[in-house]
């Protein structure tokens, strides 16, 4: 038995909560292996007939199917209050998720002392500041790599107190007494550790026997490639392994367990927060695309920045996470566009770079050699089937698989969940 894996092939926002959305109708379990309330996705749905948006930050998006059951793992880190928030936010849209929802004890925590401390942080670095969603991920990450965090399971230990206490001391001496009531938080956590208790578990013995037993499972990546500790964009990243290799060490699983890997692909790029970005269009076309494409984060409402699809950054998130098919999304977004490009080579001092570079320095001075397709400019909107598709809608999706050697399986063609045509 094998697990079945969605992850962010660019720099997040691709449309991956979408497409686990539609997965969800034939899996069991959906789980979350990185990240945490950093994440939104966003679902939009027939619920009774009316049209419903669901964002998710910290929960699964699968808990949109009723008969799936959402697991955060212990790679991911969890902020209480917003789990609380969002769960209830949910439950307010008609969600029950009692008795559906579990958090790994492994499960490392984020406070509000972290989400201060992100903010801290991203003032000190002035001018060359990351650009966080400031919910304390990358602090809280920070500690978990130190060996100071605190666990899930830390909560219903009697030494929570003292470790949170010193965990608040050793904060204020590297970034001074900010406002924070430390006694206060001691106490509210009592309370929200009691509120936790039946949705901790033990995530490895979970998951295993999910899996034994013939349940599906489907794992949800959050953010992107291009935003991995590792293979992203560093340091302009996230804190989290957000590659394939996070799905092992965030959930407990071998690699021998992943099955069907799907990269999510936009049809176009957009990236969120500072950082490098080598087909950015500060021009009409990114303007199009921004507005077309609502491009706004889903947590924190920022303008999201556009340009063309960069065929070098799929090339080398395909490298690394092995995928088996693609989505692609938001297709729908070129419609009216009469040309469309494709950055397909990097180029530096007229020499054409094998892979995308780790030193942000040379890739500020890369050259992106293009490759211009034709538009379609007709609406495809209402498209269901892959042969009603433009000529020229089906040969930039071609061009894609051929260029990665990756098929196309899904193609988005609006945000609801009926706008996904399959490509046969
Ligand atoms: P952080 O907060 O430490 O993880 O920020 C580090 C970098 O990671 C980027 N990041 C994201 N990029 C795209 N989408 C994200 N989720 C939200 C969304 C973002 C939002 O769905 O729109 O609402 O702004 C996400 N989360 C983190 C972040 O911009 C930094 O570049
Ligand atoms: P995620 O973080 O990868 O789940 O993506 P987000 O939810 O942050 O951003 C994707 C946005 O595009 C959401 O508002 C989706 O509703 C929307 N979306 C997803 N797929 C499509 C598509 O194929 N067409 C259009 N027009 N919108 C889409
Ligand atoms: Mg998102």
């Amino acid at each position: 038995m094998s697990v079945s894996v969605v992850l962010g092939s660019q720099w997040g926002d691709e449309g991956k909560g979408k497409l686990v959305d539609i997965l969800a109708a034939d899996i069991d379990v959906c789980a979350r292996c990185a990240g945490g309330n950093n994440a939104g996705h966003t679902i939009v749905v027939p619920i009774n007939g009316v049209k419903t948006t669901f964002a998710f930050h910290l929960l699964p998006s699968g808990l949109v199917n009723p008969s799936c059951t959402g697991l955060i793992g212990n790679g991911v880190v969890v902020h209480l209050p917003s789990f609380f928030e969002e769960l209830e936010a949910l439950e307010r849209q008609g969600l029950d998720c009692t008795g559906r929802l579990f958090v790994s004890d492994r499960a490392q925590l984020v406070f509000d002392f972290h989400q201060i401390v992100d903010g801290l942080k991203e003032v000190e670095l002035g001018g060359s500041s990351i650009g966080t969603t400031k919910r304390g991920i990358g602090p809280a990450y920070s500690g978990k790599a130190s060996r100071s965090g605190l666990r899930v399971h830390h909560l219903f230990d009697e030494t929570f107190a003292p470790k949170f206490r010193k965990l608040v001391e050793g904060r204020f001496k590297r970034y001074g007494n900010f406002e924070y009531d430390t006694e206060g938080e001691i106490l509210r956590y009592k309370k929200l550790a009691e509120k936790l208790r039946p949705y901790v578990i033990d995530s490895v013995t979970y998951i295993h026997q999910a899996i034994s037993s013939g349940k599906r499972v489907l794992v949800e990546g959050a953010n992107a490639l291009m935003l991995d500790i590792d293979f992203g964009t560093y340091p302009f990243v996230t804190s989290s392994a957000t590659a394939i290799g996070g799905v092992c060490t965030g959930l407990g699983i071998p690699p021998k367990m992943i099955g069907h890997t799907i990269g999510v692909i936009k049809a176009y790029t957009t990236r969120v927060g500072g950082g490098p970005f080598p087909t950015e269009q500060l021009n009409d076309v990114g303007t199009h695309l921004q507005e077309v494409g609502r491009e706004y984060g889903t947590t924190t409402g920022r303008r999201r920045r556009c340009g063309w699809l960069d065929l070098v950054v799929v090339k080398h998130s395909t490298l690394i996470n092995g995928y088996d098919s693609f989505n692609l999304t938001k297709l729908d977004i070129l419609d009216q566009l009469p040309e469309i490009k494709v950055g397909v080579k990097y180029f530096v001092d007229g020499k054409e770079l094998a892979g995308f570079p780790a030193d942000l320095d040379l890739l500020a001075k890369v050259e992106v050699e293009y490759v211009t397709l034709p538009g379609w400019q007709s609406s495809i909107e209402k498209v269901t089937s892959y042969q009603d598709l433009p000529e020229n809608c089906k040969k930039y999706i071609e061009f894609i698989e051929e260029f990665t050697k990756v098929p196309v399986k899904w193609i988005g063609v609006g945000p609801g969940r009926e706008s996904m045509v399959t490509k046969p």
